[in-house]
């Protein structure tokens, strides 16, 4: 009797474990959890690259966990915290800045689930607490911007900057690829450059504030469209025409930008890809099953000028 017990009572544990899952390998119906932790909806590239992720996590029948942390790193790391309780079978997330994710990444890693980056990097100096990064290559967008700057100014050239958010993997590196890439012209000055947030408000109050502040403003180059758009309104309202008074670079190229480059307001677009997801999706397979996959894993992406955004409209995918 004791021994029918005991087995009864072991089979029951064995169960238990079983169902809950020690973190990693896939549900025993064979579906795969994602935990998504995204920054928030802070532009026009953050709605695509959403868009991108939940749909591709459908037709990939992964089951995702989604959240918004509205640009909180505090409410990225709450969201992993809750994936890892909830033993998700992987989780992936865009880190809003590049600083401060050791200790959760460490708790993921020991709960034997594993991490993918998506988009924006983090500086963290051990390289096994996440399996893969999936983004673009910013300082090299941010070099593009500049070489089109070197080859498209005329005598000596003004530059008002407005950067990403601040510690943002994004705003450094695009901030590098740019100044390295226009050192090479003496006539070339970023004469300011300050935080916008990657938002479109952001971008119009520190246009309106350079346009006050700054005698002669020769071009902007706003690190994502949306600040960028923001300063048209600002220059616009300060009586200039965008394109032509003030050049303007950016770097994003979603819809309503490249609409303003099409339209002459922008003058060049650095694109940078938000559909990551079914990159993501293909990753988060492998990764679950064990496989190996490459620890650095770059975007495709493109550039634009005003003649090459009126062709390419019509088939724009965000
Ligand atoms: C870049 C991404 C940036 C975009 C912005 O991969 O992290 O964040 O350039 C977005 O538009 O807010």
């Amino acid at each position: 009797m004791r021994k029918t017990i005991t087995t009864a009572l072991a089979a029951v544990l064995l169960t238990a474990l079983t169902a809950c899952g020690s973190g990693g390998g896939a549900a025993d119906d064979g579906k795969i959890t994602m935990g998504f932790a995204q920054v928030g909806a802070e532009s026009g590239w953050r709605t695509a690259n959403t868009k991108s992720i939940q749909e591709s996590a459908k037709s990939a029948g992964i089951d995702l966990k989604f959240s918004d942390a509205q640009q909180k790193q505090e409410n990225q790391i709450k969201a992993i915290r809750s994936y890892i309780q909830q033993k998700v079978d992987v989780i992936a997330f865009s880190p809003v800045v590049e600083t401060g994710w050791d200790n959760v990444l460490l708790e993921a890693k020991r709960a034997k689930i594993p991490v993918i980056l998506t988009d924006r990097a983090v500086d963290s100096d051990d390289e096994t607490l996440y399996k893969t990064f999936l983004g673009s290559d910013f300082i090299e967008e941010g070099k593009k911007a500049g070489k089109w700057l070197l080859d498209n100014h005329s005598g000596p050239t003004n530059v008002v900057e407005l950067e990403g958010t601040t510690g943002a993997a994004p705003a450094i590196d695009r901030k590098k690829g740019f100044g390295d890439t226009i050192k090479s012209s003496p006539e070339i000055k970023v004469v300011a450059s300050q935080t916008g947030d990657f938002t479109r408000s952001g971008g119009k109050q520190v246009m309106e504030a350079f346009l006050k502040s700054q005698p002669d403003i020769d071009v902007v180059f706003a690190q994502n469209d949306d600040m960028g758009l923001g300063a048209l309104e600002a220059i616009k309202a300060a009586g200039k025409k965008p394109g032509v008074d003030i050049k303007v670079i950016t770097i994003d190229a979603v819809h309503d930008g490249m609409q303003a480059l099409s339209n002459g307001e922008i003058n060049y677009i650095v694109e940078c890809n938000p559909l990551l997801g079914p990159q993501l999706m293909d990753l988060a397979k492998k990764v679950v099953a064990g496989e190996d996959v490459p620890h650095r894993v770059v975007t495709k992406e493109t550039t634009f000028t005003q003649e090459q955004a009126k062709t390419a409209l019509p088939d724009r995918k965000y």
